[in-house]
């Protein structure tokens, strides 16, 4: 049987963070197993607000150095910049053409980024050419985190409308979005997500944190009213987040932390977490530092060559629907 494909990117920011590693990057790395991945560090994507220009190659290397660690394969899968393969941003235009400007209006994400940093095109645009990114390659699925399902709608919309007005061409995608670990939270409110661009480092754990850094920010997150370690998002936010991340680092069902934990007070718990997320990202860190800069340049530069001859086989077809090839 043919396998299935699946494509999904991650922003290029030098801080990938145990949300992106647990909603993810965990999964990407699983799927490689069964389907044809298409992995892709979304740099025209990052810049879309503002970002740091001296350091912009070195963010982005790093992030695909670390995507490398976490157990994405080059060699299983194709791996690259958005920006060596033009084939995005001409299908983004392509499928502009068809997208409503009230319904991107209506992006969450676009509005929570506009409201911080002021609105552009660019940043309108973006769940556009995060469309394109997928159906570019006609993928079946997209592993994301809850934050990207109002994205992938748009997506399959996208794609019905485009099969509609100018005959069969994408197929309709699904995401893949995780049971547990969609949404990690920050740790200084976790009412809201854990992003990698909140001003506060405190609110995140970096994949690449080391122990000490990590333990330091456990201690100071933000937990409940009371004593008890028990899952209830609606009352006890802050420890619901950590004992969810402690299962997915651990394998413990939550049951098995709660009767562990649930009366030794958070102090203890909070240690204890902070010594599983260490030595599940203890693989990742120590991975990284055997990685060198230049082997992975080379494979990322490789990894475009695939991936601009596949995607023109693609938006060739594309062109001949819409009537801009012979
Ligand atoms: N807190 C989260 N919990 C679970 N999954 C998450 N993702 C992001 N935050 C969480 C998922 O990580 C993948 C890559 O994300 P991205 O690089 O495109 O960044 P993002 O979605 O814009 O979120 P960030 O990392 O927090 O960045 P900012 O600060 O820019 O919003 C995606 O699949 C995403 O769902």
């Amino acid at each position: 049987m043919e396998r299935k494909t699946v494509f999904s990117g991650l922003q290029p920011t030098g801080n990938v963070h145990v949300g992106n590693y647990l909603g993810a990057l965990r999964n990407w790395v699983k799927l490689q197993d069964d389907y044809d991945c298409i992995y892709c560090i979304v740099d025209l994507h990052a810049i879309t607000t503002e970002y740091d220009i001296a350091h912009f190659a070195n963010d982005r290397r790093g992030a695909a150095k670390v995507l490398m660690a976490c157990g994405v394969d080059p060699e299983r899968s194709l791996f690259y910049y958005q920006s060596q393969v033009p084939q995005h941003t001409e299908l983004a235009w392509i499928l502009g053409t068809i997208t409503g400007t009230g319904q991107l209006s209506r992006m969450t994400q676009f509005k929570d980024k506009a409201d911080k940093a002021g609105s552009n095109l660019g940043l309108f645009a973006y769940p556009v050419l995060m469309a394109a990114d997928i159906l570019l390659y006609r993928a079946d699925a997209v592993p994301v985190g809850e934050d990207q399902k109002q994205h992938l709608e748009l997506t399959r919309d996208l794609a019905e409308r485009f099969n509609s007005r100018f005959g069969d061409e994408f197929p309709v995608p699904d995401p893949i979005i995780p049971e547990h670990g969609a949404r990690v939270m920050s740790l200084q409110d976790p009412t809201a997500k854990m992003s990698k661009s909140d001003p506060d480092e405190g609110s995140r754990i970096l994949v690449l944190d080391d122990p000490d850094t990590i333990r330091a920010k456990l201690k100071r997150a933000v937990t409940d009213s009371g004593s008890e370690v028990r899952l209830d998002w609606e009352t006890k936010p802050g420890v619901s987040n950590l004992i969810e991340m402690m299962s997915l680092f651990t394998g413990t069902a939550i049951a098995d932390i709660e009767a562990e934990y649930g009366s030794g007070g958070y102090g203890r718990f909070k240690e204890a977490v902070a010594e599983a997320v260490i030595a599940g990202l203890a693989p990742i860190r120590s991975a990284y530092r055997n990685l060198d800069d230049a082997e992975v340049e080379r494979l990322m530069q490789r990894g475009a060559l695939d991936a601009r001859t596949k995607a023109e086989g693609f938006q060739q077809k594309v062109r001949k629907r819409v009537g801009l090839a012979g």
